[in-house]
Order: structure tokens, then sequence, then C-alpha cells
């Protein structure tokens, strides 16, 4: 029975067999990126046992606490795949800076962009976490690539995943043809294909929102969350659930089991900041990889996937989910203009 089983890296080769000129290059730089995952899932799997809790004691450039883990987690990315020759540089969310590629190793036409630890004030309290990553082409003759060659929309993502660090570690990826999930078995250390061609319900009564932000959102989102909490009593005619579990990984695969809606919206709170999650490290890869399983992503006015964005580390308003809640949010905010 075993050997009917996918591992990841058979379905990225079969994957790639399919695209004329494919290289090799790709399957090899995503074989670097799980194991860089294997690794960190390790990590939080063992925790307190090996010293990797708590607080790091510095900043990252977002201005945020970094746990010892961020820290721990970014080298771990770094280290599995600098040495290999497919990436020309790195971005990290927890780097203020980008990562050329080390003299010392030949180069190669990827970027890498990642948010090593997401959720990590999760970590302390053993809640779920992940690892967002999404890679880039490094645009043509570009052999030292520089902030601006990172600042491409997210339609040019050639790749998106994450890796979920939960009950199971799981790691869900898409490439443009669809969004696959797998399970890592921890006996045989391989990641096995064990959700194929996940989609996304186009209905749902389940909402993932900060609710202790509600004094500070703007009147689409008030209204929305209001029809919502009527229940059956109010316009929407029916009840809702609630969920927040302030790991951006684990409420993305949550949407991608069962439906539902995820917004960290702008609001008069995080305005000056453009939002709270980041575009180049959470929203974009989170977006590819929810419309390909045929959700949406939205910040309210405009589609994620599409804003050009101007700096590394930007943050913008983010709704996404099941296609008809958030279509419906897109219709609160056209009516506010
Ligand atoms: P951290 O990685 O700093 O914990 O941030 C997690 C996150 O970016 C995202 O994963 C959560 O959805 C969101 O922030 C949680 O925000 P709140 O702290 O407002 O609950």
């Amino acid at each position: 029975m075993h050997n009917n089983r996918t591992t990841i890296t058979q379905f990225i080769i079969e994957e790639q067999r399919q695209i004329q000129g494919a290289t090799g290059d790709f399957t090899s730089l995503l074989n670097d990126i799980v194991t860089a995952c294997k690794v960190i899932s390790n990590l939080v799997n063992h925790g307190a046992l090996v010293g990797v809790l708590g607080s790091a004691e510095t900043d990252n450039v977002q201005g945020e606490v970094q746990k010892k883990l961020d820290v721990i987690s970014n080298e771990v990315f770094i280290q599995s795949n600098e040495w290999a020759g497919h990436l020309a540089a790195m971005a990290s969310e927890e780097m203020d800076e980008i990562y050329p590629i080390p003299q010392k190793y030949p180069r190669g036409k990827y970027l890498l962009l990642f948010d090593p630890l997401d959720g990590s004030s999760n970590i302390d309290v053993n809640v779920s976490v992940g690892t967002i990553f999404s890679i880039l082409r490094c645009p043509e003759g570009v052999q030292n690539p520089t902030v601006e060659h990172f600042l491409q929309p997210g339609t040019q993502q050639v790749c998106a995943g994450y890796a979920l660090y939960g009950p199971s570690s799981m790691m869900v990826l898409t490439t443009g043809r669809g969004v696959n999930g797998f399970t890592l078995d921890q006996n045989i250390g391989e990641f096995i294909l064990s959700h194929p061609n996940l989609k996304i319900s186009a209905d749902t009564q389940e909402f993932a929102i900060n609710m202790s932000n509600m004094r500070f959102w703007e009147p689409p989102i008030r209204r929305y969350m209001d029809e919502c909490l009527e229940g059956n009593t109010g316009p929407r005619g029916k009840d809702f659930n609630m969920r927040w579990i302030a790991s951006m990984v684990a409420e993305v695969h949550r949407i991608l089991a069962r439906g539902g809606v995820f917004m960290y919206p702008i609001d008069n709170k995080n305005k000056d900041k453009g939002g709270r999650l980041r575009l180049l490290y959470e929203a974009n890869p989170m977006s590819f990889i929810i419309e390909q399983a045929g959700g949406m992503s939205t910040t309210g006015r405009e589609r994620i996937m599409e804003i050009v964005p101007k700096s590394l580390h930007q943050r913008v308003p983010v709704i996404l989910g099941s296609k008809n809640e958030v279509e419906r949010m897109i219709s609160y905010h056209l009516a506010e203009q």
C-alpha cells in the first residue's frame, strides 16, 4: 500500500515534466525549501526541550519583538537555500535588507521571499504556526539583484506555499496549476500527497477577524460584520461562526479545508502603516494559493495580486476566502466610494 504514496519530490518532478524547457532547477529549489521546513517543523515540535522558545530580545524591521524561533527559522531558511545555485537573492520578513547569495556560491535565476515563522506569538503557548514562501523569477540579465527586482506584483509568482506546524505538519503548494497539500510522515521524514486539488467552497458561515479592533473599522467592514452578527434574524438570514487563531497560515489552511473568510482590513489603527499584513511575505503568497483554490483575495478595493509593490516590507489590507463572501465585501467597499 505504501508504494502508492506520492512524495512531494515525486509530485514536483512529475509536474515539472509537463512544462517544456524545465531544467530541474525549480524542482531542486523546492526540495531545499522542503528541507528547511522539515528542520523548522522538528524544532517547533521539540519546543522547550531544545531551548527554542521565548524572546530573542531583538526587534525586526517591523518593530516587532522577535522570538528565538523567528531568528533560528530565518537562519535555517538561508542555510538551506543559499548554496545550491538556484537563487540570486532572498528577502525575509525578519531581515531589514535583501540577502544576496554570497559570492562563494553560484547564483541562479530565482528570488525567494519568506516569512520563516508566521504567527510566532503562538509559539510559547503551543498553538499552530507556519512558514510562508513565494518564488519570483529574477529579471533576465540581472546578476546582482537589488530591492527593486523583488517589487513584482503577485501575479508574477512562479510558486507559493506554506508549511503548517500543527497537530500534523503539512505543506501546501501552488505553481499555478491548482493547490495540493502534503502531510509530513515523521517516520520516514517525507511529505506525502494527502490533499490533492484543494478547492474552497464559494459560500461559508464562518469568518475570522480580530474583533478587538472593531472600534477602528471602516464602514464597509462594520456593515459586513454587523450583518453577520445579526445572524438568522438579520439580512443574511443565517447564523455565522467565528474563529481567530492569530496565525495566518492556520486560518488559510482552515479556509482551504472547509471554507470561510479571513480579514485583516485597513482600519484607523493601522492606516498609517497601510494595513497589518505584509504584501510580499504573507498577502501575495496566500492570495496565489487562495485564488488557485477557487477563492478570492482583495484589499476590499483591489485584487491583492495586482498591487505593484513600492517597498520590500509594504503592508496591505487583506480580505480573502470563499468567493461569494469576498465579492460581497468588495461590493460594500464599492458602495462607499
Ligand atoms: P506574528 O508572526 O508577528 O505573530 O504575526 C502574525 C500575523 O502576521 C498573522 O499571521 C496573523 O493573522 C496576524 O498577524 C495576527 O494579528 P493580531 O496580533 O492582531 O491578532
